[in-house]
């Protein structure tokens, strides 16, 4: 049943959009679980969702072939000025993007229900959560925001009557003619597709895709993107960010906040399990991280989110047994394969390959196929709360102290395993200039390397110059409480092609020695680019991995990292004279270090 709306803002809202996209029906959620079976029921009735035999409560869905992933080409930061946005952001004018998506929503809705999902970001009422309504016309995007956020009838008490909220329109883009039969993922094609954010106002349009980012807009839309511009506003940070607690054997807990790229292992090292005797890690989040300065002067973060939207292809007991035990039952699996037991399959699960499945598309495959079974991009919705590990304070309002940050990508060559920045300036540096191979995270072009400041080129909701800035004041506040930076690279290959790190849970060898840096228990050597492990003091007992591997892995090759000036001042020039004068000065630092190698 339908929740009793009593928030003027809100009901003047629903009207709005109910005439503008003109709905069968309108249905508040309560975020009940009788909502999320009812919702399934119906879904598996009309043959979108498909029940695992195998998983207790999990379904597998299967989008159109044409929407697959986020579109960074047609997501907008839409703000009065083009200035304000920057040059890493598309950009139309406000009222040029309403107009076109005005037009793009008129009876956008026709032959469809229209869902109004009130969520929080953050454990409900804490002070540090948002509240955010999600009116779409997806059933596939409600049942899978109950799972990634926190919806709930107690937001809208707490909303009450006058109660402030950020609207996140989103629709599929695609009505229905009466009597006109849907088809099972509906969509509009890539031309018509707008992912627009309005920062200036905290508002959200989206417009035409069903899939993860584009359509639970609560995550990278509200979480970062709006987020982002509202923490530079008032002092606090939104960040692309997993945030971990691991422990030492003698019960030292360490914090540790760490932005990589979409597709790049984030999941993975949030769970990892340690293959060194004694340390522990523990969940806290895979994706976001918010963070404020607390009453301590040290930054505190908090995982604003509920779930796990993680990438399948590649996870399995080897890889992320965590994830793996987390996937067990009450999980949404979309273009995964299914078995012919009931069961879902992706490229890289443990055991054989099965000798037939129902590939992505719901056509047959076999190990003789020449495409693969799941999507590259093929995503599993999780409850974080069944994470085998995740940490008892992961929804503790006042968060997790950050001693560590870690900036990565993936980088086949030139970067090493590991170093640290001198001070929190080059730390900005290092984020300023993190480079990664692209991933099927986005619709695009895959494996072309490009710079992903803070992993957040796609996320950043204002100039990206004015945030580098907003790192600097953060750093100016923390001043000696500052979280130390570091930067890895564990996807770093031979010659012949091959990985030369083992990853996985032997990350955590490399997170040891950053832990005993923070206690000065080892020192480093200086070098152009960063502070570099000596050679004894990572921890690889017990690890088969040869010696010419390990100077391959630490090497610093100066040519090539000469050959990455020019890339970087092409990078840093686009920002204008929005670029920091700090980190003009880091760059500078960075080419004569450089020229004093020879
Ligand atoms: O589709 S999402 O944006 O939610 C996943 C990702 O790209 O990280
Ligand atoms: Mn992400």
């Amino acid at each position: 049943m339908s929740v009793t709306v009593k928030n003027e803002k809100l009901n003047r809202w629903i009207r709005e959009v109910a005439d503008l996209c003109a709905p069968d029906d309108i249905y508040v959620c309560s975020g009940s679980k009788d909502e999320y079976r009812l919702m399934m029921d119906k879904l598996i009735k009309s043959g979108i969702a498909i029940p695992l035999k195998k998983r207790p409560n999990s379904f597998l869905f299967r989008s159109d072939p044409s929407d697959v992933a986020r579109v960074e080409d047609n997501t907008y930061i839409s703000t009065a000025s083009r200035e304000d946005a920057g040059p890493t952001n598309n950009w139309i004018a406000p009222s040029d993007l309403k107009k076109t998506m005005l037009d793009l929503y008129r009876g956008c809705m026709k032959g469809r229900t229209m869902y109004v999902i009130p969520f929080s970001m953050g454990p409900i009422g804490s002070p540090i959560s948002k509240i955010g309504i999600e009116i779409s016309d997806s059933p596939y995007v409600v049942v899978n925001m109950h799972i990634m956020t926190r919806v709930s009838s107690q937001v809208l008490e707490l909303l009450g009557a006058y109660g402030d909220f950020i609207p996140c329109l989103h629709s599929v883009g695609a009505p229905l003619a009466p009597g006109q039969k849907d088809t099972k993922w509906p969509c509009a094609p890539i031309e018509k597709k707008y992912i627009s954010h309005f920062p200036e106002e905290n508002l959200i349009w989206s417009y035409g895709s069903g899939y993860g980012g584009n359509a639970l807009l609560g995550k990278k839309c509200l979480a970062l993107r709006i987020a982002s511009a509202m923490a530079k506003r008032e002092g606090w940070m939104a960040e692309h960010m997993l945030i971990l607690r691991l422990t030492n054997p003698e019960g030292k807990q360490y914090h540790i906040a760490a932005a990589f790229p979409s597709a790049c292992g984030k999941t993975n090292l949030a769970m990892m399990q340690p293959s060194i005797a004694g340390w522990k890690c523990e969940c806290i989040g895979d994706d976001i991280a918010w963070m404020n300065v607390g009453p301590d002067g040290r930054l505190h973060a908090i995982n604003p989110e509920n779930g796990f939207f993680g990438v399948a292809p590649g996870t399995s007991y080897s890889t992320n047994p965590m994830a793996m035990d987390t996937l067990k039952e009450n999980v949404i699996f979309t273009n995964c394969a299914l078995t012919d037991d009931g069961d879902v399959w992706w490229e890289g699960m443990d055991g054989d390959e099965p000798a037939h499945v129902i590939d992505w598309k719901g056509k047959d495959w076999t190990p003789q196929s020449s495409t693969d079974a799941a999507h590259a991009n093929a995503r599993f919705t999780a409850p974080a709360s069944q994470c085998p590990v995740i940490c008892k304070d992961w929804e503790k309002p006042e968060g997790v102290p950050i001693d560590i940050f870690i900036f990565g990508g993936r980088r086949t060559d030139v970067v090493p395993l590991v170093y640290e920045a001198f001070d929190w300036d080059h730390g900005v540096f290092l984020g300023a200039t993190a480079a990664s191979e692209t991933t099927a995270a986005n619709i695009g072009a895959v494996g072309n390397l490009r710079r992903d400041p803070f992993a957040m080129k796609p996320f950043c909701g204002y100039n990206m110059g004015d945030y580098f800035q907003h790192w600097f004041d953060m750093g100016d506040r923390l001043g000696s409480r500052a979280p130390r930076v570091f930067y890895v690279n564990w996807f770093r290959k031979s010659q012949d092609g091959k990985f030369l790190w083992p990853g996985f849970s032997d990350n955590s060898r490399v997170l040891k020695w950053i832990c005993e840096r923070i206690d000065g228990r080892v020192g480093a050597q200086k070098t152009p680019i960063g502070l570099l492990p000596n050679e004894k003091d990572l921890d690889l007992s017990g690890l088969n991995l040869s010696t010419d591997n390990m100077k391959e892995l630490m090497s610093i090759d100066l040519t090539a990292w000469k050959a990455e000036v020019p890339d970087i001042e092409k990078h840093f020039s686009t920002f204008g004279n929005r670029m920091p004068e700090r980190l003009k000065k880091q760059f500078q630092g960075f080419i004569d270090a450089l020229g004093k190698q020879v």
